[in-house]
């Protein structure tokens, strides 16, 4: 077996039928794996696939740029110009150009949508239009980068509903239950990608020998309950009362809850990595100087959502599922309580009435009870 490549049996929480059979010889990359997925559907026409494909791509070239993000930093200092004259541009500007450029020419996507772009971003007119729309935060994070924490790229693919050529406004607008695919890449102390087709949430770590996604963590499961709570505390003083006392809950305070441990990086999609795997809740509240919280809705908390359910999660605003929240804005920001099942429903059951996934039947853990 190739040095780099993740041993089957070190993988945690993976069913033994799901094992990876990585041998010497025989690899599974993420291309095996999607037109494997893909066989499970007659009708497919391959289109989802190449978009993912070309988004693995793009992928693969912001982790190159991050990785030698400190290095470019360096060359910059003497001289702003790159080699080829080009004036050097913040990293967050760069993954948004790597991810269109990457993706506007396959003929799959109608439009795109960038936590980057003031506007949607068309289709230019010299390439054909696809049937699918994307949006994407190109660098979540990015504020991290010069302290070397780990940051990454989130994408959501919904279908498009309008009739003319192109994409249009209504298109991106879509609530989250009606994504076909989502996903995020942690550029970490290795880079992954998470990604779901809604056929349960699958990760896939970057071996940098062979430049491939190679399977990792088949069907990621999240624990029902949290071990780690990801909240930014110093917004304590601006929260309501109810939020103050829901992280008394999740801290053992109240409630006869076991006390989380509080974990935060600061980057949603390595707290988010972390809770996915080890179980978690990751909490953007409201609070009283941004009445929607920071998150954005269709570039973090959708395609987040979708993940987490498909790994038996949940995630909320707090009184509505955030799948099936109506956006009505590109940019709209959104409270958000994800993660662990029980632990996003105590959240609901606190903060508001509606359940936090379709199948939650039970309020589990209200505070004080
Ligand atoms: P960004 O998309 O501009 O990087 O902002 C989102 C980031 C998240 O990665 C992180 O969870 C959050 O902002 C941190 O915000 P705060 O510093 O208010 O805790
Ligand atoms: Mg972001």
């Amino acid at each position: 077996m190739p040095a780099d490549i993740p041993r089957a049996d070190c993988i945690a929480r993976t069913r033994k039928s799901d094992l990876v059979k990585h041998t010497a010889t025989s690899v599974v990359t993420i291309e095996r794996f999607i037109i494997e997925q893909e066989r499970l559907h007659p009708e497919a026409t391959g289109e989802l696939s190449g978009l993912l494909y070309d988004l693995g791509l793009a992928e693969k070239m912001i982790a190159n740029k991050v990785r030698s993000a400190g290095l470019a930093d360096i060359l910059g200092a003497t001289d702003l110009e790159n080699v080829q004259g080009e004036t050097q541009q913040k990293l967050d500007v760069l993954a948004n150009e790597i991810m269109v450029k990457a993706l506007d020419h396959g003929g799959r996507l109608c439009a795109m949508a960038s936590e980057e772009e003031p506007d949607i971003i068309p289709i230019p007119e010299n390439f054909r239009c696809g049937k699918y729309c994307l949006l994407f935060d190109p660098l979540d994070g990015s504020s991290n980068i010069d302290v070397n924490v780990p940051v990454g790229t989130i994408f959501s693919v919904t279908r498009k509903i309008t009739s003319g050529s192109r994409g249009e406004m209504e298109d991106m607008l879509q609530a989250g239950r009606k994504q076909v695919a989502a996903g995020y890449v942690i550029y970490g102390s290795s880079t992954m990608m998470v990604y779901t087709t809604g056929q349960g949430a699958h990760g896939f770590t970057l071996d940098p020998s062979l430049g491939e996604f190679l399977l990792s963590h088949p069907n990621i499961r999240i624990p029902a309950v949290g071990r780690y709570l990801s909240v930014n505390d110093s917004y304590h003083g601006q929260w309501e009362p109810e939020v103050q006392a829901l992280m008394r809950y999740y801290r053992g305070q109240e409630g006869g809850r076991q006390p989380m441990s509080t974990r935060y990086v600061g980057s949603l999609v390595a707290d988010f990595h972390r809770n996915l795997l080890g179980g978690g809740l990751f909490a953007y509240p409201a609070n009283r100087k941004n009445r929607r919280g920071k998150l954005r809705l269709l570039y973090e908390a959708n395609p987040l959502a979708f993940i987490v359910e498909q790994a038996g999660g949940a995630a909320t605003d707090g009184t509505q599922r955030i799948m099936d929240v109506q956006p009505t804005e590109l940019h709209q920001r959104t409270p958000l309580f994800i993660g662990s099942k029980n632990d996003v429903d105590a959240a609901r059951s606190t903060l508001g009435k509606a359940p936090a996934d379709a199948s939650a039947r039970t309020a589990v853990g209200s505070v004080g009870a």
